[in-house]
Order: structure tokens, then C-alpha cells, then sequence
């Protein structure tokens, strides 16, 4: 019996490869360290036959990619956010989603919670000053930046990643737990993470330190843009690891350049992986590329997720753990 053929279009680990090639015959153009620029058309063309894609963040699945390819029956993805896949188009067309939450989500925060440090306490900034020799002498006031401990933490966006942000800061930095979501959490877990629900107006006047995690929609386009900025403290920091797009990031350089707020760590860009040349020559910002997940395990855990999904949907007709649009598979039974 012939076995079905999946896609992978991104860079995996050989490990994930060889499982995937256990079950089905495995594309795999991109190895384990070669980044494919997919166009729509040379997705689609090289998705002709594949009953499954593996993807994470990119690229972008959408109606006319699901036209153009008829055969295809699961995408599943090794990101927890799924803004490169039109969900509803998916479903219309019977294609299996999948996403991998829960296995990123103490990595991120963890990650998350450094960007913030970093932004508060100038650390990025200090060390390129070091480095450029610039160092001669001790001054009280050197790099100078804001405490972390005690200070107010704005979670906005409080999921699972959020959450996690919110229980570091409260256990392990004594800090004031804020957070505006379109949904408040139940009393007890609000309680439970000592979290207080606010206005969004409200979260950016009184955080300290603001951390965003919300998914990227149409909704969430430039949540917080110069508007928002101008509500903040001049002393406030912001950290985005949630998606390019949720901060306008012209108007955040604008702001940071003007020291309307004090520092910004960032994690994700409009239009990554090219970032605006606002931020890139202002100092009081910390600049990562897209690394939040990136620890060797969880990047590990999120690749068998993904692969452990198209498995069950293609290969053993089993319950794929992550599904995002389950009822497709009972409307094929
Ligand atoms: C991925 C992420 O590394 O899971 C997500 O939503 O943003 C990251 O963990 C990224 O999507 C890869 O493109």
C-alpha cells in the first residue's frame, strides 16, 4: 500500500525526519538547516500529491493555496500562534489544523521575563558600550534603569504564555500583577496568580513594566500604537514577544528615540525578518530575532507535536492531541 506524502517546509530536527519517514514518504527540501523562501506558487506546486504540510510560523496557508491543492488534508504546525493559517478556509475545505500549545509555554515565559529584565536593567545597552571600550570609569548613575522587584507588572493577553509571565513576576519578583484581556479570568485563577483585570487605558497608565502576549488578528493589529504609547510611564518598559503587527513599531521607535518610555525588548517585528530602521539605531531597546521558543528541548517538543498530529490524522487515523478544528475529521467519518 502506498504511503501518503507530506511536506515539510521548514528546517526540522533529523530525529523528527526519521520518525515522520516511519509513517509516510517525507518531502523534506529544507533538511535540517536550509530556510525555503516559499512563494505561494512554489508552495503549492511543490504541495502537489502531499496529503500533510508541516509548518510553524511561515508560511502562509490560505483559500487559493488550498484551491491549488486539492489533495491536501492536514497542516499541522510546530507554533503555538497560527496567524499564517487561514483557519476557517481550512475547515470549509476539510484540512485538518493543528497547532502545539502548552510545550512552549514556560520557555517563552522564561524568555519573555529576560526581554524584560534586559529592556529594565539596560543590559544590551551597557554591553555594547563595554565592548566598545567606552568603559573608563564607575559613576553612581551608569546605565542607571528601573527595579524589577516590586515594581507593576501589565500583562496584556493573559493565555497560558501570559499566565506564566504573571506567576514569575508575582512569585519570584514580589511584583504587582496587572493584566487586560478581552476575557477576564475565572476568580480563582485570577486569585490564584494574585492577577487584578484592568481597562487596557488603565494597564498601560499604571504598568511599570508591560509585557504583550496577545495572538496576532485583525483585531489585534496595532493594539498598541503611538495612542497607547503616550499613555504610558516615561519610566515604563514594554516587551512584545507575542507577533509583529500587535506594536507599530515605527511609532514605538518614535517613542523610545524621544524617551517617552524608557526602554523596549522585542522579539518580534512588521514584516520580520527585516526590522524598521527606527529600532535599529536607537539604544534603549533590546532586539532578539524571533527566539522565544528557542530552547534545543522545547524546539524539540514543538517539532514532535507537529509530527506526532499529521501521524494521527494521516498515517492511524488516531485523535491528533492538538487539533484546532477537530470537527473536520468527524465530518469525514
Ligand atoms: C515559533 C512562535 O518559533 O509558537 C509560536 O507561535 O512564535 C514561535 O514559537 C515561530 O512561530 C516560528 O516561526
Amino acid at each position: 500500500m502506498s504511503r501518503p506524502r507530506i511536506l515539510v517546509a521548514i528546517p526540522v530536527f533529523a530525529e523528527v525526519l526519521a520518525r515522520l519517514g516511519e509513517h509516510f514518504d517525507v518531502d523534506a527540501p529544507c533538511g535540517t538547516d536550509t530556510t525555503i523562501d516559499w512563494t505561494a506558487d512554489s508552495l503549492a506546486a511543490r504541495l502537489q500529491g502531499a496529503a500533510g504540510v508541516l509548518v510553524a510560523g511561515a508560511p502562509r496557508i490560505d483559500a487559493g493555496l488550498l484551491d491549488a491543492c486539492p489533495g491536501l488534508r492536514a497542516v499541522c504546525s510546530m507554533a503555538v500562534g497560527y496567524n499564517n493559517i487561514d483557519l476557517p478556509a481550512c475547515t470549509a475545505a476539510g484540512v485538518l489544523v493543528s497547532n502545539a500549545p502548552d510545550v512552549l509555554t514556560e520557555t517563552t515565559a522564561d524568555f519573555g521575563f529576560a526581554l524584560m529584565m534586559a529592556a529594565a536593567r539596560r543590559i544590551t545597552e551597557s554591553e555594547h558600550f563595554l565592548r566598545a571600550g567606552r568603559w573608563t570609569h564607575w559613576s553612581y548613575d551608569l546605565f542607571a534603569g528601573a527595579d524589577v522587584h516590586g515594581a507593576t507588572l501589565g500583562v496584556l493577553g493573559m493565555g497560558r504564555i501570559g499566565q506564566a509571565i504573571a506567576r514569575r513576576g508575582k512569585g519570584g519578583f514580589g511584583m504587582k500583577v496587572l493584566y487586560h484581556n478581552r476575557s477576564r479570568l475565572d476568580a480563582a485563577i485570577e486569585q490564584q496568580l494574585g492577577a487584578q483585570w484592568v481597562a487596557k487605558d488603565e494597564l498601560l497608565q499604571r504598568a511599570d513594566h508591560l509585557v504583550i502576549v496577545v495572538p496576532y488578528s485583525a483585531a489585534s493589529h496595532h493594539l498598541v500604537g503611538a495612542a497607547e504609547l503616550a499613555l504610558m510611564k516615561p519610566t515604563a518598559t514594554l516587551t512584545n514577544i507575542a507577533r509583529g503587527g500587535v506594536v507599530d513599531d515605527a511609532a514605538l521607535a518614535q517613542a523610545l528615540r524621544e524617551r517617552r518610555i524608557a526602554a523596549a525588548g522585542l522579539d518580534v517585528f512588521e514584516g520580520e525578518p527585516a526590522v524598521h530602521p527606527g529600532l535599529l539605531t536607537v539604544p534603549n531597546v533590546v532586539l532578539t530575532p524571533h527566539i522565544a521558543s528557542a530552547s534545543l528541548p522545547t524546539r524539540r517538543a514543538m517539532a514532535d507535536l507537529a509530527a506526532t498530529n499529521l501521524i494521527a490524522v494521516l498515517a492511524i487515523e488516531g485523535t491528533p492531541p492538538t487539533a484546532l478544528n477537530p470537527e473536520v475529521l468527524d465530518r469525514r467519518s
